[in-house]
């Protein structure tokens, strides 16, 4: 009973006579912020065949056949397409692996990234 308060923590003002806690707050608020996103897109050329296409967007964006035909086919018509929205450093391995196998391939496929603001 009436045991005295245990030791304050470092930079802890401690609590008074009248059971009030005083001094600084040792506690920082947690402040969250969203990483920002990046969008990955494709851009149109003449000569990298449709079905290679296709098979980038199911392999690297995880899109199913018939969305990757779609999002293809859009890039094909207006030049740009939306292959995903992902943190920097996802959307950064996304491109460079687009880019990679293009090579590869031999297929001047481009592949760019801009922030989603
Ligand atoms: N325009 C290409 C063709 O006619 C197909 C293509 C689609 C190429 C999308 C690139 O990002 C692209 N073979």
């Amino acid at each position: 009973m009436n045991d005295p308060d245990p030791p304050a923590p470092p930079g802890d003002g401690g609590t008074g006579d009248d059971g009030i806690e005083y001094g600084l707050s040792t506690q920082t608020r947690v402040r969250t912020k969203k990483p920002s996103l990046y969008r990955v897109l494709l851009l149109n050329d003449d000569y990298t065949p449709m079905e290679f296409v296709v098979f980038i967007l199911e392999r690297f964006f995880n899109r199913s056949r018939e969305q990757a035909t779609r999002i293809m086919l859009h890039v094909h018509q207006k030049g740009v397409g939306l292959c995903g929205v992902y943190t920097y450093e996802v959307a950064e391995t996304k491109v460079a692996q687009v880019l990679d196998l293009a090579k590869r391939h031999e297929h001047p496929l481009q592949c760019v990234m801009e922030k989603d603001d």
